[in-house]
């Protein structure tokens, strides 16, 4: 197979594009379509500050390098959950995210290197003014075992929530911490690394239960939820998944190979493995049924969901962020019977 551009030797086919590309011109294409999607969700402009969720995979440091590549000030967040099953977890995903940055040489231009602090409650460095600054790329690094007192199974492993399996208790902890760090640390917007297959296995499995509210809350861009929080962004929400891994592979990022070992078994990945097959059959599937959502969420297919499902917003007694009940948020309720007064 030949490179579309150049005649040599492609690395990558994309059936579903019908385009062929080698390792040169493919590690041009990623960062320029990822271009071609901010600009057309809106997703953010270079003057705001991005804070990038990264978990050590293929990913969320695609992602960020792209970023990076792209001139966004783009630094990254990531969350220590203290998993220690399959090949110690969280250890290991944590060093990726290390390792990523320390391998990252910025532009002599910028005139320091790339830094790593460990986030604490309040703004860990202030604003910074001279706006070349915010290029210097910095890892935030939330560890909840020792910034709460318990890691994610741990707290999972007490609450009703979270008995059987840590993912719920999980997903709320993560949602609190990346909404505080973005806050904290001034940021526009939350960026994550999903891509189309994780994205189409979401809506997969909303469309078989008819899931409105959390189809209606399906999509490249979430605005804040309120005014102060950042919004939330998915640039590489039409990159199929081995589009991702072979950019990380070409341009040498070394990422955690493994899932979550909780991740194991999830109707998820279910879905994955079902809608993959029906791409083996019928490539771009997936992008199809993606996009097509998307039109007809944009044209308004689910406006009156949208309607039935808005709700009111409180502020957390506690910690400030919204809650859909007033008093303390879930994410403050998950603490409280821990003893010490919930953390912030
Ligand atoms: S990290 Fe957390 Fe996932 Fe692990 S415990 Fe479940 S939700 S599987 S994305
Ligand atoms: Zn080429
Ligand atoms: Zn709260």
């Amino acid at each position: 197979m030949k490179c579309r551009k150049c005649g040599n030797e492609a690395v990558i086919n994309m059936r579903q594009h019908k385009l062929a590309l080698c390792d040169e011109h493919f590690l041009e294409w990623v960062p320029e379509q990822t271009q071609r999607f901010i600009e057309k969700y809106k997703m953010f402009t270079r003057d705001e500050r991005i804070l990038v969720a990264v978990s050590g995979g293929k990913d969320s440091l695609s992602l960020w390098d792209i970023l990076l590549r792209l001139d966004y000030k783009a630094d990254g967040l990531y969350i220590g959950l203290g998993v220690e099953g399959g090949a110690d977890y969280s250890n290991q995903s944590h060093e990726m995210c290390v390792k990523f940055l320390e391998n990252f040489n910025p532009p002599k231009e910028w005139g320091a290197s790339s830094q790593i602090s460990n986030f604490n409650v309040t703004a860990d460095e202030g604003p910074q003014t001279a706006n070349t600054q915010y290029l210097i790329p910095k890892l935030h690094v939330v560890d909840i075992g020792k910034l709460y007192g318990e890691t994610v199974p741990e707290v999972a492993s007490r609450t009703m929530r979270g008995r059987d399996k840590p993912c719920s208790v999980c997903g709320l902890i993560k949602r609190h911490v990346m909404n505080r760090v973005a806050r904290d640390g001034g940021y526009d917007v939350l960026a994550t690394g999903h891509n189309l297959d994780d994205e189409v296995a979401v809506l997969f499995g909303n469309t078989l239960t008819w899931n409105a509210g959390y189809l209606v809350r399906q999509a490249p861009v979430l605005p804040a939820d309120k005014p102060g929080l950042a919004r939330k962004v998915k640039p590489f929400c039409r990159f199929y998944e081995r589009e991702t891994a072979a950019y990380a592979l070409v341009r040498g990022i070394e990422y955690i190979y493994d899932e979550c070992p909780y991740a194991e078994g999830s109707t998820s990945i279910e879905h994955k493995e079902l809608l993959n097959q029906m791409e083996k059959d019928r490539p771009g599937t997936k992008l199809q049924f993606y996009l097509n959502f998307l039109r007809a969420r944009e044209q308004g297919l689910f406006a009156d969901a949208e309607r039935a499902t808005r709700v009111e917003l409180n502020t957390c007694e506690k910690c400030g962020q919204p809650t859909s009940a007033p008093g303390l948020c879930a994410f403050c309720r998950l603490w409280e019977r821990h003893g010490d007064a919930a953390p912030t």
